[in-house]
């Protein structure tokens, strides 16, 4: 039996026509604050560092990418590999891409290991982590993954075929846009002055990184910066805990970010990384990109020059963003549940962006820098333990 309830049947109605109305003004008002189709290109590329293995997870997300958001703009695409890519992959993938897909080979000098590595103390660290009671973290044992982290952290910005563009937007295979991005988010970058943008950011594993906010720290001491981590002007608050004077552990998960190429080939952000490469931890411990980028950035950049799209739906798994506002999520088509929104996890650094736009915590002048390491010193060589080669 159809039983029809008259005044929630119109209350249903209304409801819908408001939200049509809310959804309609809300693509209006972000075509036109943010650059519609029509706005002038930047000179800007989206970039993949995969293999040929990675061709068919890399496929659907150019599919993706290229319906929520590129179809619009026929950005070019860059992909580097350690490998030359074989001609299948090459046919594939430019087919997929609107604009431009352009292939490069990475050099063995940005890729190697550096012959600063002493192998000995690499692969006996290495066996120790596997051995950890408590079982070793992602990647423990990859000596690929560890040369992938130098190269996103100190070299992808310096290989020829970027060095053509000033702004990049990072793409993984496998990960998924959620929602349309109806305006051009490259022009909104260069428009609102972003040097950097992110969406998800979160925790990161202390043990892959024991040694790395002191030899920060170290390097900044000896260069006459350490004020930067006292700074007001830039986000040195997002990385550092007042309170135990240590990494807060906060990274931007660099799976997807749009970045401002001439900042990561300024002269701050390359002392920073090459002093920080002196270390070896990309390969004595297993420094992330991650961790390593949001450091440096976070004490060169000004405020408010890092955003976070909070508007957009992105899932790199197992995490995903998804903006809990109904009218973005229907005025962008919107596929993700708000339920699985990684934004209030425990592990999540949203909580960053409240405390910034809010009341700004009092940073104390001088930070007495205490090591908190939560490993056994033994296996993370420091500036005074490691072999004199790994030191600055
Ligand atoms: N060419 C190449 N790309 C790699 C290699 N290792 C990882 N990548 C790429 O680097 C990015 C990060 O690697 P991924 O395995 O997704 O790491 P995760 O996201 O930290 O789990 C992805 O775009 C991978 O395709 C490698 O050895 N060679
Ligand atoms: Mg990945």
């Amino acid at each position: 039996m159809n039983t029809v309830f008259p005044s929630r049947a119109v209350g249903t109605g209304l409801a819908h026509l408001v939200l049509v109305f809310q959804t309609l003004f809300a693509v209006a008002v972000t075509a036109t604050a943010l650059g519609g189709p029509s706005g002038e290109l930047t000179n800007s590329t989206l970039y993949t560092l995969c293999r040929n293995s990675d061709l068919y997870d890399l496929l659907d997300t150019i599919v993706n990418y290229e319906a929520r958001f590129n179809h619009r703009y026929h950005y070019d695409w860059v992909f580097l590999n350690d490998n030359p890519f074989d001609d299948n992959f090459k046919l594939l993938v430019s087919n997929a891409v609107s604009g431009t897909a352009r292939f490069g080979l990475i050099s063995e000098e940005m890729w190697e290991i550096p012959e600063s590595v002493d192998r000995h103390v690499m692969e006996a660290n290495i066996a120790r982590v596997m051995a950890d009671p408590e079982g070793p973290y992602p990647y423990a044992d990859s000596l690929s993954y560890r040369k992938m982290c130098r190269f996103e952290s100190g070299f992808f910005q310096w290989h020829p075929l970027l060095l053509e563009y000033d702004y990049f937007w990072r793409v993984e295979p496998g990960v998924k846009l959620h929602c349309d991005i109806p305006y051009d988010i490259f022009r909104h970058m260069v428009d609102n002055n972003f040097r950097y943008g992110f969406t998800i950011s979160m925790l990161e594993y202390s043990k892959t990184i024991p040694t790395l906010f002191n030899s920060l720290w170290e390097v900044l001491d000896r260069s006459c910066q350490l004020e930067l981590l006292n700074s007001d002007e830039n986000y040195s608050n997002y990385i550092l805990n007042v309170d135990s004077n240590s990494y807060s552990l906060c990274h931007f998960w660099t799976n997807f970010e749009i970045g401002d190429l001439n900042t990561f080939r300024s002269k701050e952000y390359s002392y920073l990384f090459n002093e920080l490469d002196k270390y070896n931890g990309f390969f004595y411990e297993r420094w992330g990109d991650a961790p390593v980028r949001t450091l440096i950035l976070s004490l060169i950049l000004k405020y408010p020059q890092i955003t976070r799209f909070k508007d957009l739906g992105y899932q790199h798994d197992p995490y995903l963003q998804c903006p809990q506002d109904l009218t973005i999520r229907a005025a962008n088509r919107c596929s993700c549940d708000t339920k699985l929104d990684i934004t209030n996890k425990w592990f999540s650094c949203s909580w960053y962006n409240k405390r910034r736009d809010g009341v700004r915590r009092l940073i104390p002048k001088k930070p007495s820098l205490q090591l908190a390491f939560d490993f056994a010193p033994a296996l993370a060589p420091s500036s005074s333990s490691s072999s004199s080669s790994s030191s600055p």
